[in-house]
């Protein structure tokens, strides 16, 4: 009969949860967090059921676990676990950690205010201020973003035709803008989101297989973002992201707002400079700018910025008796 007991920062970033799991991790094979996320997937990912889904977390819970880079002029390596898996980057999941792990000392800066992070789809940048104690936000500087497709159609039911773009912003988004049969995500309800992306994913994954030019481990549409007009006239657009099989972001989403300033550069509605302030399903707000233009493989794509805060809710010991029949989670579906 075996125990486990994992030490976690719990916190939030604009609502949507992240679990920083900083006693307990096991070691992983690999250099790259990209080879550690496998290894991870293949012999850990029980730790990921245990700690995500009920009874110690939730359909939305997310979390990371930190890890030593690779490179020893980064700071930190990230591994990024949620209900869904373990996704090759996480934006809130990045603002929440960065949050947690400074405020708590879990992470020395090498230079005060800035971070370079190894996560499994490359390297990025976050910058943070500090009020006292407390970080008051965090921008990070997120992996070349690009759209991967335009105008893939499926039939969804209820709905009939409809049209999405794929877009990559650290995980592969389909969009779904309005259009004639869909007025926009202000007309939808979270229980309309939950019926019907799990179809409308599963039939873009029938007819459309995208992958990272650079990482083919990073492949087909995970996430589903409906897309619709802001509650505040100062922001841009708003969103729900969706994606495992019940979650809904409350956050803005950062790597679906990366994946959306990717769409309007391509599109021409954005251009490097510009401001982009996406609101979440909960009305939180993410300050994107596009950074640089640059490519992924032959894609044209851009460096988007993601400005965002977290705030931590407490210090959490978890237990993992083998005794408990529920030790490895359970979801009711
Ligand atoms: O912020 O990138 C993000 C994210 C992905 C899934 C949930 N949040």
């Amino acid at each position: 009969m075996k125990s486990h007991q994992f030490k976690c920062i719990d916190a939030h970033t604009c609502g949507n949860p992240v679990r920083v799991i900083i006693e307990g991790k096991p070691t992983l094979k690999g250099q790259s967090m990209s080879e550690k996320r496998q290894d991870f997937i293949r012999n850990h990912d029980w730790i990921r059921n245990s700690l995500m889904f009920e009874p110690r977390g939730h359909d939305m819970m997310s979390g990371s676990i930190l890890y030593d880079p690779a490179d020893p002029k980064n700071d930190a390596g990230i591994l990024f676990i949620e209900t869904s898996g373990c996704l090759p980057m996480c934006g809130h999941g990045t603002i929440g950690t960065v949050t947690a792990a400074i405020e708590q000392g879990i992470i020395i800066p090498k230079v005060e205010g800035i971070l370079n992070l190894e996560v499994p789809a490359g390297t990025i940048r976050a910058e943070y201020e500090k009020k006292g104690s407390y970080v008051e936000w965090v921008r990070l500087y997120n992996v070349a973003s690009y759209l991967a497709h335009s105008d893939i159609v499926i039939h969804c039911p209820d709905f009939g035709e409809l049209v999405f773009d794929i877009a990559y912003g650290g995980n592969f988004y389909a969009i779904l803008d309005p259009q004639k049969n869909y007025n926009g995500l202000n007309h939808f309800t979270a229980e309309n989101i939950l019926k019907y992306s799990a179809i409308m994913r599963q039939k873009l994954n029938e007819i459309i297989h995208p992958v990272h030019p650079d990482d083919e481990t990073v492949c087909g549409v995970s996430h589903i973002l409906w897309a619709g007009s802001p509650l505040d006239k100062n922001s841009d657009a708003r969103n729900a992201v969706f994606y495992g099989d019940r979650a809904i972001d409350r956050s803005p989403c950062g790597t679906g707002t990366s994946a959306r300033m990717a769409q309007w550069a391509a599109k021409g509605k954005l251009k490097a400079g510009d401001r982009f302030i996406h609101e979440s399903i909960i009305g939180s707000k993410f300050v994107g700018r596009i950074e640089k233009r640059t490519t992924a493989g032959s894609y044209d794509a851009i460096i988007p910025s993601i400005k965002g805060w977290a705030r931590v809710t407490g210090l959490n010991t978890i237990f993992v008796d083998d005794r408990d029949p529920y030790a490895g989670g359970f979801q009711v579906k």
